[in-house]
């Protein structure tokens, strides 16, 4: 693999759940595999699962690694092309990233959407110009529009925890104070997509989602949406849709995941990528239930990010 940026990067997915259960069955199997080799994951945004997870998986594999938080010690990156460098921003990205590249064999890149403006946003500026200048393969560690590593550990806790071939996955969006990104729930469709199971969408009117959720059924009924479900995937968004892209529309907390929804469907888990907001997007009472899974959903990023390193140093 040279770049892991969306769902069709990793090839079947049948195929690649299986390489991942193995991984997690002996993750040190491959331990020779990354020697003297270097990944340098670079954060423009902060992270916890991410930052760790894919350390951990690179240490698995018998890497080094080093990460480089932007704009925290670093100087103040210039992102656009033909800016007249007078302000406090010391150096262009595009010196930057064939450097970083020159101390490297392996890029993970986290940037988030800037919300401003879709056009820049969904044309994956950021990580693309890593793909093109850093000379090394990259993958996302979220960017602008994605979040594949965090969609192959859905998929991955899915496949552990389902108890029939074909479930029901509702994806709903829940209330949040701040705007986020699109990334997590436009990556999760892209992935639930490329599975047989039963996929729905639940969110309130405005907050539709770019072409990404495929042919996913919409339902802006949360409670209608919820029943039978057997799995709860909660997440926020911010808006898509014109005029309105990156603002927050609502805050109803009607949306929050409760038990009284949760006991509309047939006993679902409840997953949520995390970062959580307690009682705004899902209650302590659901969250601290046995039927939430957001623990081993975590944990299998590390699982995740295994399977990519391994793939991206089998093809170095
Ligand atoms: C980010 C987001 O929603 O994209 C990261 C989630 C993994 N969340 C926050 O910024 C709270
Ligand atoms: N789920 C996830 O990517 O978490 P972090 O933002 O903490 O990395």
């Amino acid at each position: 693999m040279r770049n892991f940026t969306n769902v069709s990067d990793i090839g079947p997915l049948d195929i690649a759940v299986k390489e991942a259960l193995k991984v997690k069955s002996d993750r040190f199997a491959y331990s020779a595999l990354g020697k003297n080799r270097t990944l340098m994951m670079i954060f423009f945004n902060s992270s916890l699962r991410t930052r760790l997870s894919t350390q951990k998986a690179a240490m698995n594999l018998g890497m080094n690694v080093i990460v480089l938080d932007v704009n925290q010690g670093t100087w103040k990156l210039e992102t656009e092309r033909g800016v007249i460098m007078d302000g406090d921003k010391a150096e262009h990205l595009l010196e930057a990233i064939p450097v970083m590249g020159c101390y490297c064999d392996i890029i993970g890149v986290r940037s988030f959407a800037g919300l401003n403006d879709k056009t820049e946003d969904y044309e994956e500026r950021v990580i693309n110009q890593f793909i093109k200048y850093s000379g090394r393969p990259v993958f996302s560690m979220e960017a602008a529009t994605r979040h594949p590593l965090q969609s192959f550990a859905d998929l991955i806790t899915i496949e552990e925890f389902k108890t029939k071939p074909r479930p029901k996955v509702v994806m709903t969006w829940a209330p949040h104070p701040r705007a986020l990104p699109q990334a997590v729930p436009n990556s999760f469709a892209e992935w639930m997509n490329a599975t047989d199971y039963e996929f729905v969408i639940t969110h309130p009117h405005g907050y539709e989602l770019d072409s990404f959720i495929g042919n996913a059924r919409v339902e802006y009924d949360q409670r209608k949406a919820l029943e039978g479900a057997d799995f709860v995937y909660a997440k926020n968004w911010a808006a898509y849709t014109d005029p309105n892209y990156g603002k927050v529309l609502s805050t109803d907390r009607a949306w929050t995941v409760d038990s009284e929804k949760m006991a509309l469907t047939d006993n679902a888990f409840f997953m949520h990528c995390l970062p959580v907001r307690r009682n705004m997007i899902v209650t302590d009472e659901v969250i601290e239930s046995e039927r939430s899974i957001v623990i081993p959903e975590a944990a299998n990023r590390e699982i995740s990010a295994q399977v990519v390193l391994k793939r991206m140093l089998e093809s170095l």
